[in-house]
């Protein structure tokens, strides 16, 4: 990449460490925690996990606090292997940060022993799979450090799930001579981490697996994983251009924006957009879900709002929409699930035109979902028929929910318009549609996600240092000062729930959608009404990289999930 004044100076930010990693990774020890109720099985667990059975989770202290540790209770390093050989896989959707784990791995692999190595497969697992790789040298981390994206090593979605894919990744670590893998990415490649470290060990190799918990969604969070990285940067980012347009937008007063977000399923970004920029409507598709809203409710609520905010004088506003929305609405839904089945349906394959796989899907619905399949949008339907991914799901941000919303909503407004005698004919309805992204999942990391990753690289080093296999590396106390963060190792498979999968029962980390009951949806709840009406909106502005209060704001969404008086100054959450 071409060097700009910002990269230039991000490539010289030092991350601030928690005052656990101010001392050699040599002088840590760990001790056990309780262990997690995992929602497995005990025949599941002995199936899939036969050797984290007895794994609980485990934080890091220093050399200093063990002997104040109760014995039994602290394991200190028996057969510490200094001179380490790892391998590093970034997979999935790109998330500011990764380059920053790699980086802080690969300082913490040289700490210990400058002749360790660090070995980068590219492209994703399919690098593992194929032993495409390059050894990551002081100069290739120098010039990445601080920088956003993935382009380092590339990343791909491909997941190891055949005999023969296992067997090659073995071959892979075997012929590397790896003491430790980490894997960096979702719930998916983290349900791969778990996989690969059990068959690593059922087949004797010492290769310890690690995940690092990566994803902007944010959907990648339980009781101890306090928020995946990149959701902090990617938040930000959009917060930044929502911002910017809710101010253009209250001062030509003339557009409604409807503003597709990032996230798939879950609408953890949205429901932090609408906290940091405070949108007329914010639709939370779990929320949605639990009333069992229709598409004619959620059109007919936003219609309200347009025709209440003109009764102001005011002909604009900002509607925010999360990418997942149309698998919540539950006629949706069933449409999905259908045509899902239809696709699979061998005759579609006869059908060469979009118009004669729309007419075959159109005859074979089943009656009810007919009429909703009609009511959609012609660009709507024929999104729907698009291709699967490779795990036989909708591509969801090819779906242009926004543009289906807009069309929808007119047409409820003019029909509004005509019958009904208290809505003036004169109501404006001009629009815009946005779908905001790809925008935000390589942007400069944040202070927060430059500090948060950089830990996490050194604690996944830390986990392989101390030949723990199966875990994810994982810092906690976010909300604190970076000074109090603790590294902790978290058992992989407690985190996971069974799904079935192209047919057979499979484990994989359970993934978070927005809680009803959280304190960051309460929050939204309790002020939303209020901004329905209000053109008072919250401008963030840009991402600051000072290295000062304002730069190391946290999300919305963790301050208020997890208060703590560090972060009271800058954000203000006053009970309304
Ligand atoms: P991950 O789940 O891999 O972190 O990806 C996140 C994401 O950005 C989603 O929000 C989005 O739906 C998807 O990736 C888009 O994927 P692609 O890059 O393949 O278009």
């Amino acid at each position: 990449m071409t060097s700009t004044t910002l990269h230039t100076k991000r490539l010289d930010y030092k991350p601030r460490r928690p005052d656990i990693f101010k001392t050699s990774i040599k002088n840590l020890a760990y001790e056990t925690k309780s262990s997690i109720k995992s929602e497995l099985t005990i025949a599941q667990l002995q199936e899939f996990f036969p050797s984290s059975i007895q794994k609980t989770p485990i934080r890091f202290i220093r050399q200093k606090q063990v002997q104040k540790q109760a014995k039994e209770q602290t394991k200190k390093i028996t057969t510490p292997l200094s001179e380490l050989r790892v391998g590093v896989i970034l997979s999935g959707g790109q998330a500011p940060g990764g380059h920053n784990v790699i980086a802080g791995l690969y300082d913490g692999l040289k700490q210990l022993n400058t002749q360790s190595i660090l070995y980068g497969f590219l492209m994703g697992t399919e690098g593992l799979v194929k032993n495409k790789h390059i050894e990551l040298t002081d100069t290739l981390i120098d010039r990445y450090r601080n920088t956003g994206g993935f382009n380092i090593i590339g990343s791909g979605r491909t997941k190891i799930e055949t005999p023969a894919q296992f067997e090659s990744a073995l071959q892979t670590v075997q012929e590397c001579k790896l003491n430790g893998l980490v894997v960096i990415g979702g719930d998916d490649s983290n349900t791969n981490a778990a996989l690969l470290s059990e068959y690593f060990i059922a087949h004797e190799c010492s290769c310890v697996v690690v995940g690092v918990p990566k994803t902007i969604d944010g959907d990648l969070k339980n009781k101890y994983i306090e928020s995946s990285f990149g959701f902090d940067t990617a938040t930000k980012t959009y917060s930044e251009l929502i911002g910017n347009i809710a101010r253009d937008a209250s001062s030509a007063r003339k557009y409604w924006h409807f503003i597709r977000l990032m996230g798939r399923a879950a609408s953890h970004i949205t429901l932090e957009c609408a906290l940091s920029t405070h949108p007329n409507i914010a639709l939370i598709s779990e929320e949605l879900l639990n009333n069992g809203s229709s598409l004619k409710e959620i059109i007919n609520t936003i219609t309200q709002v347009i025709i209440d905010r003109a009764q102001n004088g005011d002909y604009f506003g900002l509607v925010l929409i999360p990418e997942g929305l149309i698998e919540f609405i539950p006629d949706i839904r069933s449409l999905i699930t259908e045509i899902n089945a239809l696709l699979a349906d061998t005759r579609i394959k006869n059908f060469t035109t979009t118009e004669k796989r729309k007419s075959f899907v159109q005859k074979n619905l089943p009656s009810k979902l007919k009429e909703v399949f009609a009511s959609l949008p012609s660009h709507i339907s024929t999104q729907l028929l698009q291709d699967r991914d490779p795990h036989g799901n909708i591509v969801l941000s090819q779906i242009e929910t926004e543009k289906m919303i807009i069309e929808m909503v007119n047409v409820e407004l003019n029909s509004r318009k005509q019958k009904n005698k208290t809505v003036s004919p004169e109501i404006p309805f001009s629009h815009v549609a946005h779908f905001f992204g790809y925008e935000g999942r390589s942007a400069f990391p944040s202070n927060f996600d430059s500090n948060y990753c950089y830990s996490l690289g050194l604690c996944a080093c830390t986990l392989i240092y101390n030949s723990l296999s199966g875990y994810m590396a994982t810092i906690r106390g976010l909300a604190n000062s970076t000074k109090q963060w603790e590294a902790w190792g978290i058992p992989l498979h407690s985190m996971m729930t069974i799904e079935t999968r192209k047919g057979a029962k499979t484990p994989v980390i359970k993934k978070a959608l927005v809680e009803l009951n959280d304190k960051a949806f309460r929050y939204f709840e309790r002020n939303r009404k209020s901004w329905a009406l209000s053109s008072d909106y919250a401008v963030p502005g840009a991402i600051q990289y000072s290295d000062d209060e304002i730069g190391n704001t946290i999300t919305h969404t963790l301050a208020l999930e997890f208060p703590s008086p560090s972060h009271k100054k800058t954000q203000n959450h006053t009970k309304k």
